[in-house]
């Protein structure tokens, strides 16, 4: 642990590295997300891998999103997990208990939340790539745009319908794990209140024999309420309107609500490409503003960071955290406050913070009391969230921000171990090495 780093792959290397994790992380079913810690199929995942596959090989990027796609319960939801038959994770399928619940999904074996709809943008970008090869994988490409758009949609319409509850317009979690910053502070409040009651059935967790540091990983008083928050969903039979009416845990993910927003009018340009309904497409476009809306109203007068709202205690939470950049991701918020973010993510306090290996916006500030540099989504940076805002500013059209942070994210990652997250100023790998969303992003940004 720790010192810098001695290793610097030559791009072509680290590329051909980064293709070879996600060949051997390829069971032949699916992607695992990662060998050891993660041997199934994760959500947001799954669409990342997709981009970075859709250079190597696109009829099997199309299969991931495909296979992802089958597992999709009936009321629209996408799971967060789609389980192999291995059991090295814990929770497992059966932890989970989805088997009966009513709007579960046939023939798999699912977790019962789901993640951050990010799938739009990954079929668009896997278009985007296809364009550029040959007229059969553009057709190809093309023909998948167009047969997955309407499972896209209800998805889409799941957490409108599903999950957004009350005034705010924010789209609500249930589950730490739905955001997909498990343990980021942000969460800290609203898990304050989560009691695990002496009925939480006894378990054990895999995920700390396989990372040889805990300290890495959530703590057990954090798995515990993890744990409980699933035996409530199990109790209420996965009926949605009954979690969201009664979890210990509802909180407005205003970094979702901000990816929902643009993913949205990512399902835009692609149903206009593709002659979808019209009715359909009005429907996205007041999904899209409506969320849009509701980022921005949870900006502070001061800060200008967005928040996530508490729906339980009906307040915002102030923890300050990488989402709170999410209007940058999305657009909508008024000038003088996305000029104050830009330039606090610049600042020392983020991305110009003069000990990071590389400029890279950590999960937490460093200046921040309570950031933890080593463990998880206290501190360490996520490669796939940097390409999430390097995707965004180029769509936003700056493109100068989107190539530093495409360079800084390749300078983090050119140690050539896909790290899942990385100690910001050793550039330390943590967490699980041979990542796939990790080589995923790696491949995209260098081809
Ligand atoms: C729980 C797979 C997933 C990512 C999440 C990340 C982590 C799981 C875990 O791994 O979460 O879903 O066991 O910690 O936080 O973002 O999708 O890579």
């Amino acid at each position: 642990a720790g010192g810098r780093r001695p290793v610097r792959y030559a791009r072509p290397t680290l590329a051909a590295r980064a293709a070879r994790v996600l060949r051997d992380n390829d069971t032949g079913a699916v992607i695992t997300a990662a060998p050891r810690l993660y041997p199934h199929m994760w959500s947001w995942d799954a669409a990342f891998i997709s981009i970075g596959l859709a250079r190597l090989d696109l009829p099997r990027a199309v299969a991931e999103l495909e296979t992802l796609f089958k597992a999709q319960w009936r009321n629209g939801m996408v799971p967060h997990i789609v389980f192999t038959d291995d059991d090295a994770y814990f929770p497992g399928p059966d932890r989970w208990g989805t088997d009966t619940a009513v709007d579960g999904p046939r023939d798999v074996r699912t977790s019962g939340i789901c993640q951050p709809p990010v799938h739009a943008i990954a079929v668009q970008r896997m278009l985007e790539i296809a364009r550029t090869s040959s007229p059969e994988e553009r057709a190809d490409a093309e023909r998948f745009a167009r047969s997955i758009w309407p499972a896209l949609y209800s998805w889409h319409r799941w957490l409108v319908e599903y999950r957004t509850p009350g005034s705010s317009g924010l789209i609500a979690i249930v589950h730490g794990w739905e955001s997909g910053m498990d343990n980021s502070p942000r969460w800290d409040v609203p898990y304050a209140a989560v009691n695990p009651g002496d009925e939480l059935p006894p378990y054990v967790r895999k995920d700390v024999r396989v990372i040889g540091d805990p300290s890495e990983r959530p703590t057990d008083k954090e798995y515990d309420r993890y744990l409980w928050l699933i035996e409530e969903m199990r109790r209420a039979g996965y009926d949605q309107k009954e979690i969201v009416r009664r979890s210990s845990f509802l909180v407005g993910d205003v970094f979702i609500t901000a990816l929902f927003a643009v993913s949205c009018d990512v399902l835009i340009e692609l149903g206009t490409e593709f002659g979808q309904d019209e009715d359909k497409l009005a429907d996205l476009a007041l999904w899209a503003s409506r969320a849009r809306d509701a980022v921005a109203a949870s900006c502070h007068s001061v800060s200008g960071m967005a928040r996530d709202r508490d729906l339980r205690a009906n307040r915002w939470l102030d923890t300050q955290t990488i989402a709170g950049f999410a209007p940058l991701l999305c657009g909508g918020a008024p000038d003088e406050v996305q000029l104050r973010l830009l330039s606090l993510l610049d600042s020392d306090r983020w991305c110009g913070h003069p000990g990071l290996l590389a400029p890279v916006p950590p999960s937490v500030s460093p200046m921040r009391p309570g950031f933890n540099p080593r463990q998880y989504w206290r501190g360490p940076q996520w490669p796939v969230v940097n390409w999430l805002f390097g995707w965004a500013f180029e769509r936003r059209g700056w493109h100068e921000r989107a190539r530093k942070l495409r360079e800084a994210g390749l300078r983090l990652t050119d140690d050539g171990a896909f790290g899942e997250y990385y100690e910001p100023f050793t550039g330390e790998p943590l967490g699980s090495t041979d990542q796939s969303w990790t080589a995923a992003v790696v491949l995209d940004w260098l081809c």
